[in-house]
């Protein structure tokens, strides 16, 4: 393969809803740049893109697949991506390394919620982009339905480029305004002719080309300023004009397409070759701020967007070359990690076919092997260079399970397993939690975390249990308590003793600090000696006052007070839960001359801590999350009574381009599985995003029920 100049480089991502086609499209695209010459079919499990075992056995994406495509002297690379938002991650490295989205629209379906969710990740992640409608040769096509569905959703933005003659199993051609022409395919594989538009099309072409041109003219003042002295615009004009309003993500051209009878496809790849970004007008950061402009004349900086294991070549790294150009054999350096690297061999890539190429130039997509650092968010650059890409930012995990080995002797080998998993998808996150002693794994959704298990399963040969994981509470007081502790043991050699007195109090946003309280019936000022505050690993803080006048206690066993209190703030005195935002202060006690030390302080404290604490109005808290939920409006009823059944409080709905949106505070204690009750309840078509919102204290009952079941827990492991 020659090597292909920047300015001759167009990278595209394949977004759309699930079964849209993209996977077809891009069958399609390869067979129109001549990479392959017989269309694999999703059914036949012999696509390019879809080629792990695992997509072929689901018959859908599930990575993102790079390939490419030689089209018009232009190197096309093709990102395809998983429709359904279970598996978010590999979309979201394909924004990172591609300019420009084609979205696809089924026409056997109209916009669906798929759409609107991809639309919004391609702003989020400032992608522009040209539509696709899909599927028009199938029996349910509904061209009219497609066109009102986008303008609900987009508004003015859609603009048609190309509109079909006839649609369903007769759909053989369509107009093209930007041409005015007539292209009919005469074969299921793409053989076109080029015809003069007939006549009974003529009216309506002339309609939409005027449309087409008003809307080229609206983003550029020298192209209204022609289109006003003109009255018309050029093909090119027009062109210019649209690229302008597609970069801007204010124009969405739309364009005809049967992926399945290879109709349209070429056409769209020449509007996007010729009108759509090239790499260098994306400008990619790095981490400490810095612009890294895409050209060739430029120190080398790659950038890993997937890493992965393939069968005979090992681990692979797929790269954009975001900077200068990379050359076989050539040293790099990680910035991050000081690693040094050598880029043994480069390919370029489609799907599990490689082609070894010499070099890369910037812009560019390809793949290398066997490197040590080369996981997903590793940049490589010229050694000293010290540039490192900013790192992709992945949407929140929404599912969330605890997982264990079926037989216990597997523990390490899981543990090793779900570790290189979570290297090659960083939107599998795995983490031991001390505080809950659960393995808990986090993913997109049910469905992706089930993939996760077959792999586990059956590539790394580990039975698992998934099961509901433990909620992470916290626990607090809502009043002022104090209590003393005497901690004596004097029978038999060296004695220990210790006495404390304190006294804890809430800290709550708002109210403010004092140090004047009633003590066993009178008012006390308590006079603080020293302060410390402690920012707690797992939330909120613990501030800790010595008040002790007089010489009651020695300074030195501060520290082992504190020590005794941390050990009750580690083990909340309720549920055992970590707790939180407390203030402690220690104003009297009692030392012995011969038989103090730190560990009876350190009991007297843990002690008299745990005893305030219980008298000062515990509570249990629990974490609750920010929801919201995208969903036609058909089912947002249900969606509404399903989530005040989980102790939801609903902040907000409105309707936003034809479809609901929902939003809710919600405790995680409910939402366990709730990915799957949402697709059940609206056949599939909403979807969620969930945050980390904050704290809050449990209802009675929830309290009642947890202390209960504590205490059953405790007494089952004495
Ligand atoms: N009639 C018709 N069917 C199509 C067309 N394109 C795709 N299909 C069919 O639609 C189904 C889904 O196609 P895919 O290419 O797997 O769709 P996808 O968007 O990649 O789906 P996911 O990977 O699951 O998101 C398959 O049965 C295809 O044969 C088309 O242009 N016309
Ligand atoms: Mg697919």
């Amino acid at each position: 393969m020659k090597s292909y100049s920047t300015k001759d480089i167009r990278n595209v991502v394949l977004l759309g809803s699930t079964k849209s086609g993209k996977t077809t499209l891009a069958e399609a695209m390869l067979y129109e740049g001549k990479v392959i010459d017989r269309r694999g079919t999703v059914e036949g499990k012999n696509t390019v893109s879809d080629n792990t075992e695992i997509e072929q056995m689901n018959q859908r994406s599930i990575y993102a697949t790079p390939m490419y495509a030689e089209f018009m002297d232009t190197k096309f690379n093709i990102v395809d991506t998983p429709g359904s938002d279970d598996f978010i991650g590999g979309t979201v490295t394909a924004f990172k390394v591609c300019e420009n989205a084609i979205l696809l629209v089924n026409a056997q379906q109209g916009v669906e919620v798929g759409t609107e969710i991809f639309a919004r990740y391609a702003k989020k992640y400032h992608v522009p982009m040209i539509i696709g409608v899909n599927q028009l040769d199938g029996e349910k096509a509904d061209w009219e339905t497609v066109l009102s569905g986008l303008k609900e959703s987009f508004g003015n933005k859609p603009v048609v480029v190309q509109f079909p003659t006839k649609v369903g199993a007769g759909f053989d051609g369509f107009i093209d305004v930007l041409k005015m022409k007539y292209y009919h395919f005469k074969d299921e594989n793409g053989t076109r002719e080029d015809l003069d538009i007939p006549a009974e099309f003529q009216a309506e072409a002339e309609t939409l080309r005027q449309e087409l041109i008003e809307k080229a003219a609206e983003f550029d003042d020298t192209l209204m300023e022609t289109f006003f002295e003109k009255g018309t615009l050029t093909e090119d004009e027009i062109r210019k004009g649209l690229g302008i309003g597609i970069r801007a993500a204010e124009v969405l051209p739309i364009f005809c397409l049967s992926a399945k009878k290879v109709i349209g496809v070429k056409r769209l790849m020449e509007f996007t070759i010729k009108t759509a970004a090239s790499p260098s007008e994306k400008i990619e950061k790095s981490i400490d701020g810095k612009d890294i402009p895409c050209k060739m004349d430029a120190p080398t900086v790659i950038f890993i967007y997937k890493a992965d294991v393939e069968k005979n070549l090992g681990d692979v790294s797929y790269f954009k070359v975001v900077s200068g150009e990379l050359h076989e054999g050539q040293d790099l350096e990680d910035p991050e990690s000081g690693n040094r690297e050598r880029i043994s061999t480069i390919y370029a890539v489609a799907g599990a076919k490689k082609e070894k190429v010499s070099d890369l130039m910037a812009g560019d997509l390809g793949c290398t092997v066997k490197l040590r650092s080369g996981k997903t968010n590793v940049t490589l650059s010229q050694p000293g260079l010290g540039i490192a890409v900013e790192h992709i930012n992945f949407p929140a995990p929404k599912y969330r399970c605890a997982i264990k080995a079926k037989t216990q002797t597997d523990e390490t080998k899981l543990g090793d397993a779900l570790a290189k998993i979570s290297a090659q998808d960083p939107t599998a996150i795995v983490e031991y939690s001390k505080e809950l002693k659960q393995t808990i794994l986090s993913g997109n959704g049910e469905q992706h975390i089930n993939i996760i298990k077959y792999r586990l399963e059956n590539e790394f040969g580990v039975p698992v249990e998934l099961y509901a994981p433990k909620i992470p509470y916290r626990e607090t007081i809502t009043k002022v308590a104090n209590a003393m502790y005497r901690h004596k043991k004097q029978s038999g050699g060296a004695g220990q003793f210790g006495e404390v007195h304190l006294l804890v109090c809430p800290i709550q946003e708002g109210v403010p600090f004092t140090n004047r309280f009633k003590i066993d019936g009178k008012d006390t000022t308590l006079n603080v000696k020293t302060q410390e505050t402690i920012e707690l690993e797992w939330g909120g803080k613990l501030e800790f006052y010595n008040c002790v006048v007089g010489g009651a206690i020695d300074a030195r066993f501060m520290p082992a007070i504190l020590k005794g209190i941390m050990d009750r703030m580690n083990e909340g005195p309720l549920t055992g839960s970590y707790a939180r935002d407390i203030r402690v202060f220690v104003y009297d006690g009692k030392m012995h001359p011969v038989d103090s030390n730190e560990i009876s302080f350190v009991l007297a404290a843990r002690n008299a801590f745990k005893e305030a604490f219980r008298n000062a109005g515990p509570k249990i808290l629990e974490p609750i999350y920010n929801v919201e939920i995208l969903t036609p409006a058909d089912y947002m009823g249900a969606c509404m009574s399903d989530l005040q059944n989980r102790r939801a409080i609903i902040e907000g709905m409105s309707s936003e381009n034809g479809f609901s949106v929902l939003k809710a505070r919600v405790p995680l204690a409910e939402l366990y599985r709730y990915s799957t009750t949402l697709s059940s309840l609206t056949s599939g078509a909403a979807t969620f995003t969930m945050e980390f919102a904050d704290y809050q204290p449990v209802p009675g009952d929830v309290q009642t029920k947890l202390l209960a079941d504590y205490d059953a827990q405790s007494k089952e492991e004495e």
